[in-house]
């Protein structure tokens, strides 16, 4: 059985969440961290997102784990722990296995009820592969148990996961997993999604199955209990789109009419028709954008891979 540590949640205490999530409502441009979309069942929509048609970075990134995979073996060599920031389903780690042979397997995710099923499902398939789990909320703080080897840590960090924070956010961000990376042969295996056509891009986060749609507006039922609040799903629209001057996709929730949402405390807030609720930001890069800024991290002997239309990259950069 995957050794299973809840204890390990470092999220933020309740009332703490409760301020900061209240605090960003009731800013000008009414805004949520993006983490709040990954409830339980936002944790199955979003793995539904990937499998949409328009949704290219997890296909995208697939084929280029595909393509390249003997070359991104032999970048992080065998043996490693394996630690997957926002493991999900685990399968992209698991799919890369076989070719990484890890020692170890540390999921890490903030939702500790959907990794822990995961986990326990791949532990029969890798009876070999150590396999432990924490729920965390490692976009705050990346505190890592003690008693983790720090020899050869491979940090696995896919699916462009980084562009959902702020480009300054994200360079704290790999700072972070770079100091928890002090012993000899450690690395950081990471998925980026790269600037691309608008009308690609627009698409992606605007699927016409609405899956993205119900992604965005479960929010509102994690609101509700989270906050104690009554926010109504059917008041609020999806809304998706690129912003060229900010090189990143736009999420928002818009009021289709005016209404006053209440929540614990007596906390509220009046929202006119069509405004929004600022709800992610999936920030888009350049190659080498990005490379400098590993670099800028503290990282060393970047390599890159990509796909045939310059889509996605996946970049493996060792600690410095
Ligand atoms: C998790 N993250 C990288 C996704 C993205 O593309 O920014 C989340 C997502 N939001 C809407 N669709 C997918």
């Amino acid at each position: 059985m995957a050794q299973l540590s809840q204890a390990m949640q470092n999220s933020v205490a309740p009332d703490e969440i409760q301020q900061q999530l209240a605090a960003g409502l009731l800013a000008a441009h009414a805004h949520t961290s993006p983490k709040y979309l990954y409830d339980v069942l936002g944790s199955r929509l979003f793995a539904a997102i990937c499998e949409l048609p328009e949704y290219y970075p997890t296909r995208t990134e697939a084929a280029i784990f595909t393509q390249h995979e003997q070359q991104i073996a032999a970048a992080i060599g065998p043996g490693s722990v394996f630690i997957d920031l926002g493991a999900g389903n685990c399968s992209k780690a698991a799919r890369l296995f076989p070719s990484l042979q890890p020692r170890q397997y540390v999921a890490v995710d903030i939702s500790v009820q959907f990794v822990a099923e995961a986990v326990n499902a791949l532990q029969q398939q890798f009876p070999q592969i150590r396999m432990t789990c924490l729920g965390m909320d490692f976009s705050a703080e990346l505190e890592l148990p003690a008693a983790l080897d720090m020899h050869h840590r491979q940090f696995f960090y896919p699916g462009s996961s980084i562009g959902n924070f702020a480009p300054l956010e994200a360079l704290m961000f790999l700072r972070r997993i770079r100091k928890a990376m002090a012993g000899s042969q450690s690395g950081l295996l990471i998925g980026v999604d790269l600037i691309k056509d608008k009308a690609i891009l627009d698409a992606a986060y605007d699927d016409s199955l609405g899956v993205t749609a119900a992604f965005n507006l479960n929010l509102l039922h994690h609101l509700n209990r989270l906050l104690d609040a009554d926010f109504r799903p059917a008041d609020w629209r999806h809304c998706a789109f690129y912003n060229s001057g900010q090189y990143r996709v736009e999420m928002h929730l818009e009021a289709k009419r005016e209404l006053t949402v209440h929540w614990q405390g007596g906390g509220e807030r009046r929202f006119a028709r069509g405004e929004r609720i600022h709800t992610e930001s999936s920030h888009k890069y350049t190659r080498q954008g990005f490379i400098d800024m590993l670099q800028l991290a503290g990282f060393s002997a970047v390599q890159t891979w990509s796909d045939p239309d310059n889509w996605f990259m996946v970049c493996h950069a060792q600690a410095a």
